[in-house]
Formats: C-alpha cells, structure tokens, sequence
C-alpha cells in the first residue's frame, strides 16, 4: 500500500487530495498543527481513514518526526497562508510558513530518505507568481513578477523545489495551479463568498454583496480536477513542473452573472456594492493559463468548465443553507 503525507489537509485541496488518494489505495497521513486544533476533528469526522500526525511548517523538527512517523512514499505540501489578502497583513508569517516551510519540508526529506531519494515531493506552487503579467497565456517559462507577499513567498517556495531537484536528485516537482474552486473553498476567497452569499439572497437572508475590484480576471477551474493533476505528476518517470490550468480567464462580473442566473435571481448589480476595503494594495489584473505541458506529457484535462463549476457551487450553498433553515 503506498503512503502519502499530505500538509494543508484540513484546507480544501487537501480534503479532495485526501479523498482521491484513498479511493486510489494510498494510506493517507496528514500533518496538522496546534493542539486541540479543531479543524483535525473535522478531518477525524469526515475522513476516518486518515492518519493525524502533529507537526508544523514552522518548525522543522516536526516535519522529521512526521516523516519518521509516517514514512511516507510520497509528500503533498499543500499547508501554509493561502488568502493573498491576508498575506498583507501578515506577510512575515506567510513567508515563513508559505515560503520557508517549504525549504523546511524539503531539508526533512533529505535527511529522512538519505541516500536513497525514495521520497517524492508535490509543491503546491501558484499562478499568484506570475502577478503582473509579463506575457498571456502563462506558461511554465513565463517570468514571475508577484503582486503580494502570498506571491513573493510562492516564489521562493517555486524556486527552493526546483533547486533542491536539480541540486540533490529529489523527485520534487511544482505544480503551478491556477485559482481552483468548488464548494469546500473557503468563504473568505471571491467565489464561494459570491455563491455564499447568492445562496442567502435566495432564500432571503441576506440583503447585498460587499466586494472589491469586480474587473480582476481569473483562470477558474474546479478542485476536484486539480489534485488528480497533483497526483499525476508525482507518476512520472521524471520529475518536471507544470502549469495546471483551464485555458479560460473571466472577470468577477462574469461570475456574478453566472451565479445571479443559477439562482434565478436576474441582475445583480442591485445587490452588489463594493468597498475599499476589499481591494489590495497591488492587484493581480488578469491570469489565463497554458497547460498544454500537462495536457501532452500528464494526459491531464479539466473536466468541469466555468458554468458548471458556478452552478455545482450554488446548489450546494443553496442546499446547505436551506438544510441550516430546515434544522432551527
Ligand atoms: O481573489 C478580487 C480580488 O481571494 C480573486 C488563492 O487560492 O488563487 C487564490 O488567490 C480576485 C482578486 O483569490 C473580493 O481582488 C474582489 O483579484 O478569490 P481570491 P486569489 O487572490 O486569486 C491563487 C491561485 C492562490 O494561489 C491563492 O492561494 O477577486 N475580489 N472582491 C475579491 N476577493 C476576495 N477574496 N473578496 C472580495 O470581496
């Protein structure tokens, strides 16, 4: 039975990653941090077949016992801040945990596996370094240019996996995946708050929409196809990067139209007002990814496309949220 490490796995690539590994065999452990930390509960409830092991990026004797405990065949880094606005704020603890964690992970594995570099390593690697766009489509060879701490910090995390691949014979591959969705996203990031809060329009909770920068363009495919991608690369023959990607970039009114038509709701600009408070010091404009690579050497396509994906989110917080009105 093979073994995998997953960190992030409370977060919702982890849970999918979590899910697709059972159903494929795999023994799953996943690192989570704190003590009495709630979110490992949840994972004990919804996955009961995967292996809490305590640990933190932060703190690199931890990972070695993790890896001890777990004596994994492959590492999945997904942990670390991943809500770019919130990088502002903290950007010290998002490079240390998103960036240098990554350094962390990696040294652990080379003292771990020694000589033999069994260990194969997934960096969770983001479009967010691409920033301010030097080129569209982006590739796997486009430069980077972040636009956020979360970005700088993706950066070094990118450049520290390629670097330990070529310098020490690591399989350790980065996927640079572009914004992934679906209904476990977090209620902080656009979408899910636009569907969210769709959801409770609908059923008359909620009055209006507080957003942002409502031009920002973004590459939006669904989770669920993204870990398989995850997965993919660390089957090769050899370790390489990827861009993972739908090809497709639409603005946030694009979605909010999407979402307003799911729900049946008509315009949505009667519902929307937007606040300063939403918008970041930099922006990131416009993100549209290539992923020919992944196409030709993974054999890897997104199954759910931008429709679906808006729609799969609005029925399942309009189902939840009823459900919640339904249990008072
Ligand atoms: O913002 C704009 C905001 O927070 C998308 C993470 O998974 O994908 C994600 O990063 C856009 C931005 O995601 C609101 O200014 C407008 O232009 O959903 P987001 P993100 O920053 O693209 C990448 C690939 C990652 O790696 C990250 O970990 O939407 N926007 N109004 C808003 N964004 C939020 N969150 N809230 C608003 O009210």
């Amino acid at each position: 039975m093979p073994r995998a490490l997953v960190t992030g796995i409370t977060g919702q690539d982890g849970r999918h990653l979590a899910e697709l590994l059972h159903a494929k065999g795999y023994e799953v452990f996943g690192l989570v941090k704190g003590q009495n930390n709630p979110k490992a509960e949840s994972i004990r409830e919804e996955f009961p077949f995967v292996e809490i092991v305590p640990g933190d990026l932060a703190d690199f004797s931890s990972l070695v016992s993790a890896l001890e405990r777990s004596r994994p065949d492959e590492v999945y880094n997904l942990g670390g801040v991943s809500f770019v606005a919130m990088s502002f704020n903290q950007a010290e603890l998002t490079a240390n945990i998103t960036g240098l964690g990554v350094l962390r992970m990696l040294e652990a594995i080379r003292l771990v596996s020694g000589e033999d570099r069994r260990i194969r390593f997934y960096q969770a690697s983001s479009s967010e370094m691409f920033g301010k766009v030097r080129e569209t489509p982006q590739s796997e060879l486009t430069p980077f240019h972040p636009r956020s701490p979360y970005g700088v910090a993706k950066v070094f995390g990118h450049d520290i996996t390629v670097n330990y691949r070529e310098s020490y014979g690591l399989y350790a591959c980065s996927g640079i995946l572009f914004n992934h969705e679906g209904p476990r996203r977090g209620l902080e990031f656009v979408t899910r708050k636009i569907t969210h809060a769709v959801a409770r329009i609908k059923l008359g909770l909620q009055q209006e929409i507080v957003l942002g920068n409502l031009d920002a363009k973004r590459d939006w495919g669904y989770a669920g196809d993204y870990v398989e991608a995850m997965w993919l690369m660390l089957q090769q023959p050899e370790p390489d990067d990827f861009v993972i990607a739908t090809g497709e970039t639409h603005s946030i009114g694009e979605f909010l139209d999407l979402a307003f038509r799911a729900a049946e709701l008509g315009d949505w600009h009667p519902y929307v007002r937007q606040d300063k408070r939403f918008f970041r010091p930099a922006e990131v404009d416009l993100l549209v990814g290539d992923a020919t690579k992944a196409r030709t050497k993974l054999g890897w396509v997104p199954r759910v496309d931008f429709p679906g994906l808006v729609e799969m989110m609005v029925r399942h917080d309009i189902d939840m949220e009823s459900r919640r009105i339904n249990a008072r």
